[in-house]
């Protein structure tokens, strides 16, 4: 644990470092314009970067003290008086694509998932040549492949369509086990979109393998998305659509190990997590969503520390 103050500003109470000097900026979106069911989704960002100031600094798992971390903590991007999704999104987007220009892998704390495909766009902007090839890695209870939702493009249930429209070349989906007829349809006949179903991760101890080994095999650049509702609703329930059914906490973390660590053909050129919803009571979805925040960062740097000393 970094020194908790009243209210963390800094991500693991770790001092905050300039823009030109960080290597990854933590952005707060609160944004809920589009959630469905469960409101408070923007009141999460902070909430996490509170709980953050609890998480220990030590990481057994990859031996990495992460007081070494060069961290930058933007302004959240508040939504404006007035704006609409769409102005708010772009202006995601340029804040984003200015943080990943400065060198810093942006790390989005949502907010709902519709912030997804804006900073899919700021890290391809920044980051990728045009014909560079781009996974996006979609943990998620949902395949978030509806055209539109609630009479928006722009909602939280269209994100994966989104990223593909924008010209994402594939999209690996882990976790999904909610999601009408035509979503299912899709990810069936779209080549771009290869699904592992939470049934099949329950049902069949082999499909892990298939997940991981997609993972591993992704060439090009690589981000990765992490809806909270991927996982058992113990850990997150707290969230806009509660879905029971999900990914216990360490194979998410494999999953998202390998997108990290495990990815000798890729690179990851930026992350998010979304849809975490605190509750009166209790710190664990805050919490949850901190800790697994902590485990990005501790898997990129790691990977890091790897390639430099090789
Ligand atoms: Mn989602």
């Amino acid at each position: 644990m970094g020194t908790p103050t009243a209210t963390q500003t800094t991500f693991l109470a770790i001092p905050d470092r300039e823009a030109g000097v960080a290597s990854y900026a933590i952005l707060q979106l609160p944004y809920e314009g589009s959630v469905s069911y469960g409101q408070g989704t923007a009141l999460a960002p902070s909430a996490i970067v509170n709980a953050s100031a609890q998480v220990e600094l030590y990481d057994p798992e990859v031996e990495l003290d992460l007081e070494i971390l060069n961290i930058h903590n933007p302004a959240p991007i508040e939504q404006l008086e007035g704006e609409d999704v769409e102005d708010y999104l772009n202006r995601a987007d340029t804040i984003a694509k200015d943080l990943h220009d400065q060198g810093m892998l942006v790390l989005g704390l949502g907010g709902d998932h519709s912030i997804t495909p804006a900073l899919v766009r700021a890290a391809r902007a920044s980051r990728c040549a045009p014909d560079d090839h781009v996974t996006v890695l979609h943990i998620d209870a949902h395949a978030d492949l509806r055209d539109s939702y609630d009479g928006s493009k722009h909602s939280h249930a269209c994100a994966m369509k989104r990223v593909l429209d924008d010209g994402v070349d594939r999209v690996l989906s882990i976790g999904i086990r909610s999601g009408e007829k035509a979503e299912f349809e899709l990810s069936d006949t779209d080549e771009r979109i290869f699904t592992v179903t939470a049934q099949d991760l329950h049902k069949y101890p082999s499909a892990v393998e298939v997940a991981l080994d997609k993972i591993k095999t992704i060439s090009g650049k690589l981000y990765i998305t992490f809806d909270i509702d991927a996982l058992e609703v113990h850990l997150c329930p707290g969230t806009g659509t509660p879905e029971p059914g999900g990914l216990g906490w360490w194979d998410a973390l494999r999953f998202v190990r390998a997108g990290f660590m495990e990815t000798p053909n890729a690179q990851v050129i930026g992350a998010d997590i979304v849809e975490t919803v605190p509750m009166q009571g209790t710190s664990v979805n805050e919490f949850t969503a901190a800790k697994l925040a902590t485990k990005f960062l501790a898997y990129h740097k790691a990977r890091r520390l790897e390639l430099d000393t090789h």
